[in-house]
């Protein structure tokens, strides 16, 4: 079966709905006929400060959310990426085999550094270089991510193909899994940026009371115009809405537009509303659940680990060796 590996990252807590339609729903879908690694990425957390008592809970309810939106850990093998030492370890190779001007090329860290307040941490300049590791150690063929990650999976690519030729073929070359139509989903207040944690306002997030998430919705910026067409361009506000509706109902966006000729934006919004209410409340209750019995979710994740090693401790063993290293014993 063809390997998937993918990672979140814990820092805020709650996923918002670009990370659920983006990404974990194409997790989800993939556990099926794939052999598919899925992690919290919290080393990937402290590229920016993090109270250590809310990264504990937050990788936990990171983990439960996972579990509620229907990972399942006997198919998918579900960790915590600090419980395998290799990512770590193979990510000071990947650096290494990094040139600045390439590292300094990630759109990503230009974005997120000239938000930060705070100074920026060489972590988070490398952080896509540990992404790197974190694929190439599972040989994964593909990637289920957002569009955000198409240039870090780029990176990936060139590190691999950097390696092997130095070294002699040693890591497969992954390919990015992007479903178009929810590959960006956007911000409800500005529907020209995409959706994301830290950006606050237009997000939805999967753990806050419903009754905001449907007020943010029912508030969401429109368009000029009365009528309700999927056309990204002139109606981003409009088309984000119906891309979002589409993806939970699973109704095609055709069908939508063909439902609310004639009706207005308000009709729109107040229905979404009700639509992720009701998509949430049992995802929601399942998180609870998760996190009412922390022991059997640790359980879960120390199961996990161990099988990500397995396939982890080979690699990185067989990269030490290409590269010269004297192996212990
Ligand atoms: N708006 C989005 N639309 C589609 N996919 C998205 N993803 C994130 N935002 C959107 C995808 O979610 C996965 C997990 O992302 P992450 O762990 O990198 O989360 P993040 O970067 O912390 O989330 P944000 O909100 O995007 O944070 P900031 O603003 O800090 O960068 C990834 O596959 C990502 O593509």
């Amino acid at each position: 079966r063809p390997r998937v590996l993918s990672g979140i990252q814990p820092t805020a807590g709650s996923f918002h709905l670009g990370n659920y339609l983006g990404a974990v729903r194409q997790w989800v879908a993939l556990q099926e006929a794939h052999d598919a690694f899925y992690c919290v990425v919290d080393l990937h957390a402290i590229t920016v400060e993090q109270d250590p008592k809310v990264l504990r809970q937050n990788t936990r309810v990171s983990a439960a959310q996972l579990l509620a939106l229907g990972i399942d850990p006997d198919r998918a093998t579900l960790f915590v990426q600090s419980h395998v030492p290799e990512h770590a370890q193979l990510g000071w190779v990947m650096q290494c085999l990094t040139g600045f001007g390439e590292a300094s090329r990630m759109t990503q860290f230009k974005d997120k550094s000239a938000r930060q307040e705070q100074s920026v941490g060489v972590g988070l300049f490398t952080y896509p270089i540990l992404q790197a590791a974190d694929i190439l150690l599972y040989q994964a063929h593909y990637v289920p991510v957002g569009e955000d990650q198409r240039q870090h999976l780029e990176l990936t690519r060139d590190l691999a193909t950097r390696f092997n030729s130095r070294y002699g073929k040693t890591f497969r070359l992954p390919e990015p899994y992007i479903v178009k139509d929810t590959a960006k989903i956007f911000d409800l207040q500005d529907p020209t940026s995409k959706m994301s944690k830290s950006v606050p306002g237009g997000v939805v997030e999967l753990l806050e009371d419903p009754k905001r998430s449907a007020k943010k919705i029912r508030s969401a910026v429109t368009d000029t115009g009365r009528e309700i067409l999927f056309d990204a361009e002139n109606k981003p506000g409009v088309s984000n809405l119906l891309t979002i509706y589409s993806a939970l109902t699973g109704r095609t966006v055709e069908s939508l537009v063909a439902d609310y000729d004639g009706k207005g934006y308000g009709d729109l919004k107040k229905d979404l509303g009700e639509v992720f209410t009701e998509w949430v409340t049992p995802v929601q209750q399942r998180v609870k659940t998760y996190l009412d019995d922390v022991a059997s979710l640790d359980k879960i994740l120390a199961r996990g680990a161990e099988r990500a090693r397995e396939v982890a401790a080979g690699t990185l063993r067989r990269t030490y060796d290409k590269i010269g290293f004297v192996l212990p014993e």
